[in-house]
């Protein structure tokens, strides 16, 4: 298939770029180096080195002989973006290319509203390309479990059946994001919800939950093909974040009680979900929604389980309990329904005492890149 990647310079875009174009399928990125400009806003930086987005093609090129193009410019430009669909006419548009960190989008009014903008009028964009010059593709777009909040029922995938006053119906399922950024992703969905019933669009809507680990077997090729990897309070999250802590000695920053439950995924399982979404790809008119993570854990148990397999490997990792930044639950009940793509052959790479002390050497080899002042949140709710 022909599938361009919106975003395909980051953290979960490069990864599966390169496994897209690894399964066979014709892949090009459309990115507009945001990610990297913002590292520049935040004096942050990538714990591993990564090589410009040119020369990362270049290396997948001369190492496999697949070709990947490049179109380097913003979905909020609509004659970009047309120009882009006019040339690559892709079967399966995949769409990571939005502001992703739920901190920056809490900074100030200034990065709310660039959240919201980027974010929405991206997607909208996207929709209107899609609709005017190929509406047979499939745009398989990246949601975020965060967009359910953490409810006191169980959180099933997309929709839920409601009955009210004797009466039934399936319900778009409630939303209670936790930030900016989140709300973000809800109301790009709402407007791609619209777009399938009003023009026979065909959506995937992928709510991730917090991914994990950088490495994938395509990444491994070559030290030019290594994915970023971000430790910092903005862009970090949480386990990677505890692992990278570890290795530099820092205490496991654990906010508040740490009883917070999230759905998590490893990035390996990240890129086969995005084939599995393309290659079975949604009706005609019809958005589909996938619980996009494979297991779910408090904040608490992860720092402790980071603490025991760094112990092991001889480091010293203190739980530090630190004011909750964020303005959140931290003592809820959460289950949430991952059933769709298991059922379409997702197997998941589940969290083993292995897969968290590779990643743990991993980040150890590059300990000494880490800017240590960008370490403890500064940014509040
Ligand atoms: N947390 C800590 N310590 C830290 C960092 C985070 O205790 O050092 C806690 C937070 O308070 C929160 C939880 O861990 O309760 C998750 O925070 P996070 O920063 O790992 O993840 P989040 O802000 O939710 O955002 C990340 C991605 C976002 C994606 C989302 C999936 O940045 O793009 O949408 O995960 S989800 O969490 O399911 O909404």
């Amino acid at each position: 298939m022909k599938i361009l990647v919106a975003g395909g310079d980051g953290f979960c875009g490069w990864p599966t770029a390169l496994y897209l174009s690894n399964q066979g399928h014709d892949v090009a990125i459309l990115d507009s180096q945001a990610r990297r400009t913002w590292d520049d806003e935040l004096k942050s930086n990538s714990l591993t080195p990564i090589e410009s987005l040119e020369n990362r093609v270049a290396i997948w090129k001369k190492i496999t002989g697949k070709n990947i193009d490049i179109y380097k410019g913003d979905l909020t430009s609509y004659d970009f973006l047309r120009e882009v669909m006019k040339q690559t006419k892709p079967e399966a548009f995949v769409h990571f290319a939005e502001q992703r960190s739920a901190p920056y989008s809490m900074i100030d009014r200034e990065h709310a509203v660039f959240t919201q903008t980027n974010n929405v009028v991206g997607t909208l964009n996207v929709i209107y390309a899609i609709r005017e010059m190929a509406p047979d593709c499939h745009l398989i777009k990246l949601g975020t479990m965060g967009e359910y909040g953490q409810p006191n029922i169980d959180i099933e995938e997309g929709y839920l059946r409601v009955e009210h006053n004797g009466r039934e119906d399936v319900l778009p399922y409630p939303k209670q994001p936790g930030s900016m950024y989140h709300l973000s992703k809800v109301h790009d969905s709402h407007n791609l919800m619209f777009a399938c019933k009003t023009w026979g669009l065909r959506v995937t809507d992928l709510n991730q939950g917090i991914v994990y680990g950088l490495h994938t077997e395509e990444t491994m090729m070559d030290p030019g093909l290594v994915n970023r990897l971000d430790y910092d309070a903005v862009f970090g999250t949480a386990l990677n974040r505890f692992l990278i802590q570890a290795a530099i000695g820092h205490d496991l920053t654990v906010y508040g009680s740490g009883k917070q439950t999230r759905a998590f995924l490893n990035i390996a399982d990240t890129v086969r979900c995005i084939q599995i979404a393309a290659e079975e790809p949604a009706d005609q008119g019809e958005f589909r929604v996938f619980n996009q993570f494979t297991e779910d854990f408090s904040v608490l148990d992860l720092a402790e389980r980071v603490q025991n397999i760094a112990k092991e490997e001889g480091l010293q990792a203190e739980i530090g309990r630190l004011n909750n930044p964020r303005v959140e639950k931290e003592d809820h009940y959460y289950k949430a329904i991952n059933t769709n793509l298991i059922d379409l052959g997702l197997e998941p790479h589940l969290l083993t005492d292995d897969v968290l002390r590779n990643i743990l050497k991993t980040v150890i080899k590059h300990k000494d890149r880490v800017i240590k002042e960008n370490v403890m949140p500064q940014i509040t709710w």
